[in-house]
């Protein structure tokens, strides 16, 4: 018969065993967050968003994320663009209200942004890697970035000084800032939770690959999207866009693009286009690879040291890409591939292992949500909302209706548009078009019928009202938001 000592010893370990498997948070606990971004990474070249690129390309840590915690599926940029998107990101505002509408724009160093209200709640703050907002950093306790797109090889980092660079010879940027923020990590002290932005250089162009990844995917044919052979651009748009051909130009120009310049075997279009393709995906992924080995080490240290279960990981991208749909390369658009971000999150014993989130939520909602697991409430500054419930409690809210885009730069191939997109519809108004005819500025694709966005069918939709609508939530998107200027 076990001696009562022995009993109580037991009860103690059994109670101490649940507590651990339950891991209870206190009310006024709150978890680490390590926010990993990276730039250009599109959903469909992450495994987990069911990427065509598999079996040859897989991305297990990154999956490994979405299965242990959460898998945004209908995620937004408000403007896909790289800095407008990383300044709505940190401010929770809409371009025209934190001022970052196009690549020329700089951040305020005086806005205060996302960084800011986590160390007033008590958090260390860190940023390693792209910062990309022109003006110096501030919100951080630490920083170490490039300026800049920077390099990938051997990449000027500034630590703390924008006139100190600080170079390490024979580095690699995703590798190098793995590095750096993991050793921030080691040395902080455990007193406060902490705050780490982690952003990759990789997937941008031009996609300059570690000499590790030189022989990956050679002798792999890559699926081509049923959009790559036809027509650039849907049909019916007048939008010239940004076809491969200009990546053909620049591949065969320079050897910039990866290791090799692209020495076509033909000269037909179509195969040039095809072998640009190839080229175009077989150099992104290499690039994409040294993200996800760099997120297994990442996960590793986490677990190594405890943290993976007081940790809340986020992976994103600061916006989509087209990887060939309607023979486009780059982003900008507020078509699907471009518009819609990647995003996993994992946090143990609050969010569910292997949810899938279904309402729409875009890039000013992130701060929000951060700031609400950081015991926060939303700053009346911010446009963006939680969306926390999502994330622990899926399926019970049905969320947005309807969302808003602005993209603000303006070029003949690239006009500047808004427009807004409900979960089965989409309009598009290109005020930046230059045309005399107004009703060729407006773009409509059913995305129901056209879930690829084949066709514009503004001229041919017969449903009056549906597009009244549409246009309703337009205008009253724009006047609640105080975008009314008409200017690009
Ligand atoms: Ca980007």
């Amino acid at each position: 018969m076990p001696s009562l000592k022995c009993l109580k010893k037991n009860l103690v370990g059994l109670c101490l065993g649940l507590l651990q498997s339950m891991n209870l948070w206190s009310a006024s606990e709150r978890p680490n967050i390590l926010f990993i971004m990276s730039d250009d990474h599109t959903s469909q070249a992450w495994g987990c968003y069911g990427s065509r690129f598999a079996p040859a390309f897989q991305t297990p840590h990154i999956d490994r994320l979405a299965k242990e915690g959460a898998l945004l599926r209908n995620c937004f940029v408000t403007n896909s663009i790289c800095v407008p998107s990383r300044a709505s990101i940190l401010t929770g505002q809409y371009s025209h209200i934190n001022g970052v509408k196009t690549l020329a724009d700089a951040l305020d160093p005086q806005k205060k942004h996302l960084a800011h209200y986590l160390q007033e709640a008590g958090y260390q703050t860190a940023l390693v890697g792209k910062w990309h907002l022109k003006s110096q950093p501030t919100g951080f306790d630490y920083w170490n970035i490039i300026k800049g797109q920077g390099r990938y090889h051997e990449p000027r980092m500034f630590e703390g000084d924008l006139a100190q660079p600080q170079i390490v010879e024979g580095s690699y940027s995703t590798d190098l800032f793995t590095e750096k923020a993991l050793a921030w990590l080691s040395t902080r002290t455990d007193d406060q939770p902490f705050a780490m932005f982690l952003h990759y250089k990789s997937t941008h162009e031009p996609w300059q690959y570690p000499p590790r990844h030189k022989d990956l995917f050679d002798g792999v044919i890559f699926d081509e999207p049923e959009t790559l052979m036809g027509q650039t651009g849907p049909k019916n748009s007048r939008i010239p866009g940004w076809p491969l051909e200009i990546l053909t130009e620049r591949m065969v120009r320079s050897s910039d693009h990866g290791g090799e310049a692209l020495v076509p075997s033909q000269e037909d279009p179509q195969t040039k286009r095809r072998e640009t393709y190839q080229k175009l995906i077989r150099d992104y992924l290499r690039c994409a690879t040294t993200i996800d080995e760099n997120i297994g080490i990442i996960l590793k240290y986490l677990d190594t040291n405890n943290l993976s279960d007081k940790t809340m990981v986020v992976y994103t991208s600061d916006q989509g890409y087209f990887l060939g749909e309607h023979n486009y390369f780059d982003k900008r658009f507020m078509l699907e591939e471009s518009m819609r971000m990647p995003f996993v999150a994992r946090l143990p014993h609050r969010i569910p292992a292997g949810v899938k989130v279904d309402p729409m939520i875009l890039n000013v909602d992130f701060a929000p949500m951060l700031l609400d697991y950081a015991g926060q409430a939303t700053p009346a500054s911010m446009q963006g909302e939680s969306f926390r419930s999502y994330l622990e409690r899926p399926g019970q809210e049905a969320g947005r209706t309807s969302i808003y885009y602005r993209y603000w730069e303006n070029s003949p191939r690239r006009p500047a548009h808004y427009g807004v997109r409900t979960q089965t519809a989409k309009l598009i108004y290109y005020d930046g078009l230059v045309t005399e005819s107004e009703a060729h500025k407006w773009e409509f694709y059913d995305l129901q019928e056209d879930p690829q966005e084949t066709r514009n069918v503004y001229d041919r939709t017969h449903n009056a009202r549906l597009m009244r609508q549409m246009k309703h939530h337009l205008r009253q998107w724009r006047s609640n938001l105080g975008d009314v200027s008409q200017k690009f």
